[in-house]
């Protein structure tokens, strides 16, 4: 059983503690690592998220009940919480911003699981750096002809709608727009799958003259940086989330075998280089939990942005992921790098995390610039 001494801070309501001991049950029951393909297992988790309610969250976009799933799910499988965050931003720019009419006919599938979101924002040269967005949408008439190339799309081959940002206008970051667009689109297609590190659902996605009607248009012409943006906000707070799952299990996994491990006749957990390095984990995991939980909590009480806020969140949180697996593994000694052992697959769990939504240096020129002004 994880330790949810955490929840008695000061930023959680009361239900948010019963959400937490409710997805954490839940997780622990359904949630496991096996031999399904990342498809597979992806469509069925969203399946088995949206008929459990779980996916209820995204509607309103309480981001410490988002970030208090993607916790848990990670804590026992990253494509539970993969699953899970894909929904979330498949779907957030339209909750977001857009009509009543796009959220009538997104978010009801979305929430249910039986559409699989997707979030169609990076190009080949153009992952980093946004405003360098070279796919274009053309107005015509009372559609819009998107033509170019997205590539490290999640979901790309299973999703059911992306969310494409495309360029309107020649003008930088103010020359983005986003678009709703099923995945049955003519002219869409999926030209490869990437395989990863750590298997997720991953491809390039090709636009030749894929026609939508100017209804798919999120929010107005020239607002997709910023509705990009604001999307991302939100979820770098809870890809902080995630990495907590995942340092908290491997710490957990850690501590049951430093217990159980014999060296030099002794326990592995008796000796001193080992308690610092448990003392260590353990704190950097509060000290990211505590700022994944502020910025949380400081969106859900109404600030308009939380950019500095959740990419101290983001950047310390996957960080501190990184490290506490690495010591996992090396705690685990042999055992660590074998298939099979939870901390092996932690270890390539949480590498992407430090990269996607913003690499870590992307999130400290954001911390950066709002500290200069
Ligand atoms: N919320 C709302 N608006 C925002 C915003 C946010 N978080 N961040 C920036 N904006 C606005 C700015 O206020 C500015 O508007 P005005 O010109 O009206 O003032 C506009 O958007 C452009 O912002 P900026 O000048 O900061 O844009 P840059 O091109 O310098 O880009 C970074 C800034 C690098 C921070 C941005 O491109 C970024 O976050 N890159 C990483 C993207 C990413 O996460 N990629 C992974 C793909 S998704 S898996």
């Amino acid at each position: 059983m994880p330790d949810r001494s955490y929840l008695s801070w000061p930023f959680f309501e009361a239900d948010h503690r019963a959400f937490a001991e409710r997805i954490g049950e839940w997780s622990g029951a359904h949630c496991r690592a096996d031999e399904r393909s990342e498809y597979e297992a992806v469509a069925a988790y969203a399946r088995e998220l949206g008929s459990a309610g779980f996916l209820e969250s995204l509607r309103t976009l309480d981001v410490r009940t988002i970030c208090l799933t993607r916790e848990a799910l990670a804590y026992n499988d990253a494509l539970a919480d993969f699953a899970f965050a894909m929904q979330g931003l498949g779907s957030a720019p339209v909750s977001l911003f857009g009509t009543d009419g796009q959220r009538a006919s997104l978010l009801d599938g979305i929430v249910a699981g039986t559409t699989i979101g997707a979030f169609a924002l990076s190009e080949r040269e153009a992952g980093s750096d946004v405003a360098a967005t070279a796919t274009t949408a053309r107005r015509d008439g009372g559609t819009y002809v998107i033509d170019g190339e997205k590539t490290w799309i999640s979901n790309a081959g299973i999703a059911g709608s992306y969310i494409v940002f495309a360029r309107t206008s020649p003008d930088g970051a103010k020359g983005l727009s986003a678009f709703v667009v099923p995945a049955n689109t003519a002219g869409l297609s999926i030209t490869k799958q990437i395989e990863t590190i750590s298997p997720h659902p991953l491809g390039t996605l090709r636009f030749e003259n894929v026609v939508v009607p100017a209804a798919s248009l999120i929010g107005g012409e020239g607002q997709g940086f910023k509705i990009a943006m604001a999307t991302l906000d939100v979820f770098r707070a809870t890809v902080g989330a995630a990495a907590l799952g995942f340092a908290r299990r491997a710490l957990d996994e850690t501590i049951r075998h430093v217990r159980e491990r014999k060296l030099f006749g002794e326990p592995l957990a008796s000796m001193q280089l080992t308690q610092a390095a448990i003392a260590e984990m353990a704190t950097r995991i509060d000290a990211a939990a505590l700022l994944v939980y502020r910025a949380a909590w400081t969106k859900d009480r109404g600030a308009e942005r939380i950019t500095r806020e959740a990419a101290m969140a983001k950047w310390n949180a996957t960080e501190t992921a990184a490290y506490v697996a690495d010591r996992a593994v090396q705690l685990f000694g042999g055992r660590g790098v074998t298939r099979g052992e939870i901390v092996e697959r932690i270890y390539r769990d949480v590498r992407a995390l430090r990269i996607y939504e913003g690499a870590s240096e992307i999130q400290q020129v954001v911390i950066a610039r709002s500290v200069l002004g």
